[in-house]
């Protein structure tokens, strides 16, 4: 009797998305195949080597020796899938969404698309993606058609890269169809992965839900990056503000001011939203307008303090030494992707400064070239600027070893600290 094939679910895109899907789809039994253009992932995957932190490389070892999970660079190798789940990049490009990645992937998916098979969209999009876009190509290019021959649907990521607590398989899944079999569908595939799933009435409602999640943060960010400023001409702690608010228990939820605002998504996915709003209504969404001026702003602030404290960079005299402590556009991560601490080392280096910079999370191969690399606190700084501070950092000996330091995330005391 031949054993139950379990069904193929091929994930497009291997990275903080990608990776832990696919690792979940491998547990829940599933046979992976992890689809990825980019060729030295693809290599150093094959080689058991994990590109994110919250897959180790033992895990993605484990899979490979089950012979359950395949990696592809290369959609014509590819057959079929049963379940096939899109977690491709969504940037901007020149300030309008690029769906280039979710077109690319989607026309390769129709020339493999078969009866019965389902197409989940989760990359970050606009209202409008999965219905408009991604349905049409897919008839498009295979000449079948949903929900007669296959199933669409829409469920937004939620990870939250290098977040011990709150995981793929502990944080509640919206899921959405095309229609009702399709919602079905979406739903089977991840409770089947062991995920508590909120269905809601369509796929715009799933696309609007995610926009509205990242939209409240980058706005509350503004709030208090912008508080942040006016506080200290107030004379005004507006930590010590924002942690008495944090102990109301209802009605308030705290972020904390930074040195702006980094990684693929908040400076992006709000300027998805705004984007889909203006091109539909001609009106422009001014909450993101304005949080993105405000957010996009910070790193200027920072450059200017920095400029400020160790005073501007005469030729003659030998150059300040500036130590930029984290460079990743959060702490506990090692992507650098619109990260501020590399806006702000931009500046700093347009000024004449020379850069010193710390971040054991960052790898080589995403170190800027124009920071010099230390890989802990030696010799003595003018001024330790602490822009991203990753768990675990030797805040004592930073301390010792810089003259002056700036603290954006309020995370060092002592006489030779500033705030912004
Ligand atoms: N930040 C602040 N103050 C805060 C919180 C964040 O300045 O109070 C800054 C961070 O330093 C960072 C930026 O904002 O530079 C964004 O950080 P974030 O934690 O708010 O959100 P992201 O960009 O890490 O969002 C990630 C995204 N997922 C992936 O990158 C794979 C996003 O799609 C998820 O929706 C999000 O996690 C999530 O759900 O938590």
């Amino acid at each position: 009797m031949r054993e139950k094939k379990s069904k193929v679910v091929l994930v497009v895109g291997q990275g903080y998305v990608g990776l832990p899907l696919s690792r979940l789809a491998w547990e829940a039994g599933f046979e992976v195949v992890g689809l990825d253009t980019n060729l030295a992932k693809i290599a150093d995957l094959k080689s058991g080597l994990s590109p994110i932190q919250d897959i180790s490389s033992e895990e993605i070892s484990e899979m490979l020796a089950s012979g359950r999970y395949l990696l592809e660079s290369d959609y014509a190798a590819l057959k079929t899938f049963d379940i096939a789940v899109i977690t491709v990049p969504t940037p901007l490009r020149d300030g309008k969404p690029d769906l280039s990645f979710i077109e690319s992937a989607t026309e390769s998916l129709g020339r493999l698309l078969k009866r019965g098979a389902l197409v989940i969209l989760e990359s970050t999009t606009y209202p409008g993606t999965t219905d408009q876009v991604v349905v049409p190509i897919l008839e498009r290019i295979s000449n079948l058609s949903v929900p007669a021959d296959f199933r669409v649907g829409y469920s937004p990521e939620r990870i939250d890269p290098g977040n011990k607590n709150w995981t793929l398989a502990n944080t509640p899944k919206i899921v959405s169809g095309i229609d009702e079999l399709s919602l079905e569908a979406v739903s089977a595939f991840y409770t089947a992965l062991g995920i508590t799933v909120v269905p809601v009435s369509g796929t715009r409602e799933a696309e609007m839900t995610k926009l509205l999640e990242n939209t409240f943060r980058h706005v509350n960010i503004a709030l208090v990056n912008e508080l942040a400023i006016f506080s200290t001409m107030l004379g005004v702690d507006i930590w010590e503000s924002i942690r008495a608010a944090a102990t109301k228990p209802f009605g308030f939820m705290s972020f904390s001011p930074g040195p702006g605002v980094g990684g693929h998504c908040l400076p992006v996915d709000p300027s998805y939203l705004s984007w889909a709003i203006e091109e539909t209504t001609g009106e422009s969404f001014k909450f993101v307008e304005l949080a993105n001026a405000i957010n996009n702003h910070m790193p200027f602030i920072v450059t200017e303090k920095v400029a400020s404290l160790v005073g501007p960079r005469v030729p003659s005299l030998p150059p300040p030494s500036i130590l930029l402590v984290g460079l990743a556009y959060k702490p506990n991560t090692s992507d650098v992707r619109e990260s501020p601490a590399i806006r702000i080392g931009e500046m700093l280096a347009g000024k004449g400064y020379d850069l010193i910079g710390i971040d054991n999370l960052v790898s080589d191969h995403d170190w800027p070239d124009f920071i010099v690399r230390h890989r802990n606190f030696v010799g003595k700084y003018d001024i330790g600027v602490v822009i991203t501070p990753h768990s675990g950092s030797d805040w004592v000996t930073l301390q010792r070893t810089c003259k002056r330091i700036l603290d954006t995330g309020n995370i060092i005391q002592g006489e030779n600290v500033v705030r912004l």
